[in-house]
């Protein structure tokens, strides 16, 4: 009986059918389940086979805007929910498109991706100074700062982000995330951020890792 509504929870959030997928997430509260029980193994699995599938290019950009877009509306209604359990997010993380760089699709999709694992997200927007990504990293305890870039010409402000906080003493307490299309593994090496992905998908294995979030 669990199992099945679960599964229903997970598939539905797949198609991206919010409304449908708010009624299930009541129903499974008013029938008493926990709504950590509902996160974890409704809209989070779902999420994550949402994520593999864009990985293998299964899936594309639309059809995880829309799972996250369905994501979103569930949370609605599991909100409360969950903060009346005490249950909280496994860690909060800042992400922004670093100086100069107004790309912020990517960015987008690696917010809801990692708001899909069960993460506290604070979106910083585009065009983020390395001062900008130091005091929301201060301001919200991030334990993890992901920067995007698309710009080969603004490769240079990502370097000089994690230069800042390297500069800040704040290196060993903040992770840092790279990624964007002109970004590669080797650059991020290079430049001394803790974690690269490729996709939004790895961004969350990524983070996990860092963080021992898994
Ligand atoms: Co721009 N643009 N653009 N653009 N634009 C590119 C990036 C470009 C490759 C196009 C081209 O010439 N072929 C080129 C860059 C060339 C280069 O530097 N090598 C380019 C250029 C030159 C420019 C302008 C300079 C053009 C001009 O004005 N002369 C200008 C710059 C503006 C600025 O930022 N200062 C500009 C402007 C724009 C628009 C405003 C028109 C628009 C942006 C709209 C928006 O973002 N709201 C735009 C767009 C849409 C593109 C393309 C077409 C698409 C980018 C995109 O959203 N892709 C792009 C060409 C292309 O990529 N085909 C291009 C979809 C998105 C899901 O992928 O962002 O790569 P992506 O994100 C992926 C991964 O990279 C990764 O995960 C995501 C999902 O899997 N990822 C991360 C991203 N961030 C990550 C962070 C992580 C981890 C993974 O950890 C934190």
């Amino acid at each position: 009986m669990a199992e099945a509504i679960l599964e229903q929870i997970a598939e539905t959030l797949m198609k991206g059918r919010a409304p449908q997928l708010k009624e299930l997430v009541q129903q499974a509260l008013d029938q008493g389940m926990g709504p950590e029980q509902i996160l974890q193994e409704g809209m989070i699995a779902g999420m994550s086979v949402i994520g593999g599938k864009f990985k293998r290019n299964e899936v594309y950009v639309p059809e995880v805007l829309i799972a996250a877009r369905a994501m979103n509306a569930g949370m609605e209604v599991l909100k409360p929910a969950l903060s009346d359990a005490g249950v909280k997010a496994k860690a909060t993380i800042c992400v922004g498109t670093v100086k100069g760089d107004l790309h912020d699709i990517g960015k987008n999709l690696v917010c809801m991706m990692l708001e899909g694992a069960g993460y506290e997200v604070v979106d910083l927007g585009v065009n983020v100074e390395t001062e900008k990504f130091i005091a929301g990293a201060k301001e919200h305890q991030a334990q993890l700062v992901g920067m995007s870039a698309l710009l080969t010409t603004t490769m240079g402000a990502m370097k000089a982000a994690v230069d800042g906080f390297k500069e800040a003493g704040l290196a060993d307490q903040v992770k840092i995330l790279v990624g964007g299309a002109p970004v590669t593994q080797s650059f991020a090496d290079e430049i001394g951020a803790h974690g690269y992905a490729a996709d939004a998908a790895t961004a969350v294995d990524v983070a996990d890792q860092l963080l021992n979030a898994g």
